[in-house]
């Protein structure tokens, strides 16, 4: 196996349907069902909200400090990775009541006793507002050495980057990386926005980019990674089947692209996974497999 960093992947995406029902008993939170296969049964996604519904519902199961120690170590072990730059929700936390302390307290101690170097990028949720971001934001600022940046996820479509401005803002002046998702459902112009507006240094997902020829030449030319997550993309429907995924072409356009897992619990497999796909579902050789692995490395904040 070819040593390889993960530059996108959402710890909460790592809840395995054991660990739901593990945490489910330890908690006394009740659950529809207790069958870890009937909860892989409900996985069958149409677009980014029919996922993002079952994945805001499964974290109901997190609720203290050893619960996201649990969770992070578990990833950490399985990973397959050699480095780990790890994406949280906080907002999805708070507003069940958990807060921002025990979210930090259990990712940071899990990353400081994994073997694998990991740091912690802290993502808004673009559906909940920017006023909301720039609350927690500031709440976040007393762990500001626990985190290495911020990014944008959950629901695309209708929450434009733009809207981000000051709180990326706020976040470049604590000397934060900057990333974005954009381009998975949404269409080039957020892309473009994610670049201009909230100077992203990686831009995750960013398959649409493709689109549009001008934007492709920008990316190559300064050298912007893209965080591809192709067993996420044909889960989501992003794409209609990993045949027709454009991450040969992205390479052949000569873009910094890296692949990536995104939420390994619900979308069949991990970063070798999405390995073992490329090569054998779309063809891809070794030499292009190696340099996805090393672009890894290359598009890589922390070392
Ligand atoms: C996500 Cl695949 C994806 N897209 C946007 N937001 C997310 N949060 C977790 N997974
Ligand atoms: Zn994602």
């Amino acid at each position: 196996m070819r040593p390889k960093a993960e530059l996108h992947l959402h710890i909460e995406g790592t809840l395995e349907p054991e660990l739901v029902v593990e945490l489910a008993r330890r908690n006394r939170v009740e659950l529809p069902t207790f069958d870890v296969e009937a909860i892989r049964a409900r996985y069958h996604f149409v677009n980014l909200q029919s996922f993002l519904d079952i994945y805001y519902e499964n974290m109901a199961v997190l609720r203290t400090e050893q619960d996201f120690y649990d969770l992070a170590t578990a990833y950490l072990k399985r990973s397959g990775v050699q480095h780990a730059e790890i994406f949280f929700d906080p907002q999805a936390h708070l507003i069940r009541g958990v807060p921002l302390e025990v979210v930090f307290g259990g990712l940071h101690a899990a990353l400081k006793d994994s073997d694998i170097p990991a740091a912690l990028i802290m993502c808004f949720l673009r559906d909940r507002g920017p006023e909301e971001a720039e609350e927690v934001l500031r709440a976040a600022l007393p762990y500001r050495e626990q985190f290495i940046g911020v990014g944008l996820d959950s629901a695309e479509v209708g929450h434009p980057p733009s809207l981000y401005r000051r709180v990326f803002d706020i976040a470049a002046g604590e000397g934060l990386h900057r990333v974005a998702h954009a381009g998975e459902e949404g269409g080039p112009d957020y892309v473009w926005e994610a670049l201009d507006v909230l100077r992203v240094e990686r831009v995750d997902h960013g398959i649409r980019a493709m689109e549009d020829p001008s934007l492709v030449a920008r990316l190559r030319e300064e050298r912007i990674p893209l965080t591809v997550c192709p067993l996420s993309n044909v889960r989501l429907r992003a794409v209609p089947s990993l045949r027709d995924h454009n991450l040969p072409a992205m390479l052949d356009e000569g873009l910094l692209v890296t692949v990536n897992s995104d939420d390994p619990a619900y979308f069949g497999g991990y970063v070798e996974d999405n390995y073992r796909a490329l090569r054998e579902q779309l063809g891809m050789s070794e030499a292009q497999l190696d340099q996805l692995a090393r672009n890894s490395f290359e598009a890589a904040f922390a070392f």
